[in-house]
């Protein structure tokens, strides 16, 4: 039997060298039982002091020497017993032998932390990135079920992933075999499926996949969604779950791929990153709103000037106008021109008189030289940039009455298409055509993967839609369906 013996890697301890339970009985035992010959009592022994030493660390520490005061067998008799809700005795009844008997690998049920490691992110945007694919299925759908797999935590969780090209995002996904460079080689078809390192720097986060696995996006196989939102699950610092009926169970079974999460999963889930609606990265336009020091609290900004570089500043609606982009907030505007480096700023009043402010959503189309201003249940038109006429209901739009205030509108010029943005929905409107497209609204995650949020703002340029999330801006690919980088939302006014 292989044993860790030198280092644990940087995050989760993670034992996974030896073969897993359930492989021949006729295996080397830890311990002083090795070569004996052995009868059934010897036998649940053997079990036990491995089963133990695998899933409870019996007899090592971190460094893999032995405790000078180690816990004895009993003790984890009685925390692994306590773990799987059997009666605790400390002593190995049929119950306890059974659930040894049952087949479990990877993350032990008591999980450790090396120094380096952390238990949780300590940031709401995750990045990740797709090393080396199986050939079991087109790259795409990889890239797709990771992305849902990540959304799965991402739709219960005020965490939000960003998909990366590069080498060094946080959870770097992998599809290796065997031996594949971290001292925890694979174990070839079957057994262990996969493993994932818990938060940190440098491996922390990392998911590897065992190539040797035939992946798949049905029931034959392996399911490489239930797996991967199963180790994505470590990847941010959840471990094992007794209960069968939770993702982070330690076995692989077929589950119900729309409502992966157990309540457990969720409460656990939630004790670590918070709820989606008390967190201060909730991005919610109240909790947005309380972050911004409004322009007269700060004394070094003159009256009407706001400071743009105020780090937790988020717009209420973005635009652009010919070769200009628009930035509201509050009752303010910042006019950035494209091939200028000043940036025009004041109160709206100051540039358009019938406006003051709050403005919910902007867009413009600019092969009509139209622009829109939503505010409330009402709008307006603006021709070049002067507003025409009287403001109108959004109904014309088509929202059903209870719609009464949008988040955030943007047309994207390839489509023809104006996508408006209410809470966690979204609505298609047809320019040409004046209406707006059938089976809509449309959950916003489900269609776009990586943004698991309301939005504040959107716009559309250089063949991108910027979504303004809070104080972030994600810059979405539609061809990709995926979010490709995210930066500072006043990044866009030189800050
Ligand atoms: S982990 N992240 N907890 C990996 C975990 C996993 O791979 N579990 C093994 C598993 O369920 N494998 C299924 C195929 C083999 C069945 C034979 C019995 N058996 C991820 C998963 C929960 C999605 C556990 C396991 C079951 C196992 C094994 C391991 C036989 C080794 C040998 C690290
Ligand atoms: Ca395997
Ligand atoms: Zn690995
Ligand atoms: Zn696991």
């Amino acid at each position: 039997m292989r044993c860790v013996t030198l280092s644990w890697p940087v995050a989760v301890v993670l034992v996974l060298t030896h073969t897993c339970r359930g492989a021949p009985a006729s295996r080397a035992a830890a311990g002083t039982v090795t070569g004996l010959h052995r009868g059934p009592i010897q036998n649940d022994l053997t079990l036990a002091a491995e089963y133990l030493e695998r899933y409870y660390t019996l007899g090592r520490e971190r460094t893999g020497r032995r405790r000078r005061s180690e816990p004895t067998f009993a003790a984890k008799v009685r925390d692994m017993q306590t773990f799987f809700g059997l009666n605790v005795t400390g002593s190995l009844d049929p119950a306890t032998v059974e659930i040894m008997r049952t087949p479990r690998c990877g993350v032990p049920d008591v999980q450790e932390y090396s120094d380096q490691g952390s238990k949780r992110w300590t940031k709401s945007v995750i990045s990740y990135s797709i090393g080396r694919y199986t050939s079991d299925m087109a790259p795409s759908t990889v890239d797709h079920l990771i992305g849902s797999a990540l959304n799965v935590w991402g739709s219960a969780s005020p965490l939000t992933f960003v998909r990366s090209f590069s080498h060094n995002a946080d959870i770097m996904v992998d599809f290796v075999t065997r031996e594949h460079g971290d001292s925890y080689p694979f174990d070839g078809p079957q057994g262990t499926l996969a493993h994932a390192y818990g938060p940190g720097t440098g491996i922390g986060g990392d998911t590897h996949f065992d190539d040797d696995e035939v992946w798949t996006t049905g029931s034959n196989g392996i399911n490489l969604y239930l797996v991967a939102a199963h180790e994505f699950g470590h990847a941010l610092g959840l471990s094992h779950s007794n209960n069968p009926e939770s993702l982070m169970y330690p076995t692989y079974m077929k589950r119900n791929q729309h409502n992966l999460l157990s309540r457990e999963d969720i409460l656990n889930l939630n004790m670590l990153y918070g709820t989606r609606s008390v967190l201060p990265y909730h991005f919610s336009r109240p909790s947005w709103n309380s972050f911004y020091k409004p322009w007269h609290l700060s004394p070094r900004f003159p009256l009407f000037l706001q400071d743009k570089c105020n780090p937790n500043l988020s717009f209420d609606a973005v635009t652009t106008m010919g070769e200009s982009t628009l930035f509201f907030k509050d009752n303010y505007l910042w006019i950035k021109h494209d091939q200028q480096c000043d940036t025009k700023e004041g109160p709206i009043k100051n540039f358009m008189p019938k406006i003051d402010s709050d403005i919910d959503a902007a867009y413009s189309v600019p092969k009509k030289s139209v622009v829109c201003l939503f505010k409330g249940h009402k709008f307006w038109t603006l021709r070049g940039s002067q507003v025409r006429g009287k403001p109108k209901p959004i109904h014309k739009f088509g929202f059903p009455k209870q719609v009464e205030r949008l988040d955030a509108a943007v047309h994207v010029d390839s489509t023809g298409r104006t996508l408006f943005f209410a809470e966690h929905l979204y609505w298609s409107y047809d320019e040409d055509r004046r209406m707006m497209e059938e089976l809509h609204p449309r959950n916003i995650s489900e269609d776009f993967p990586g943004l698991n949020t309301s939005v504040s703002a959107a716009v559309h340029r250089d063949g991108f839609t910027h979504f303004f999330i809070g104080p972030l801006v994600l810059k979405y690919d539609h061809k990709r369906k995926q979010v490709v980088s995210a930066d500072k939302a006043n990044s866009w006014l030189g800050c």
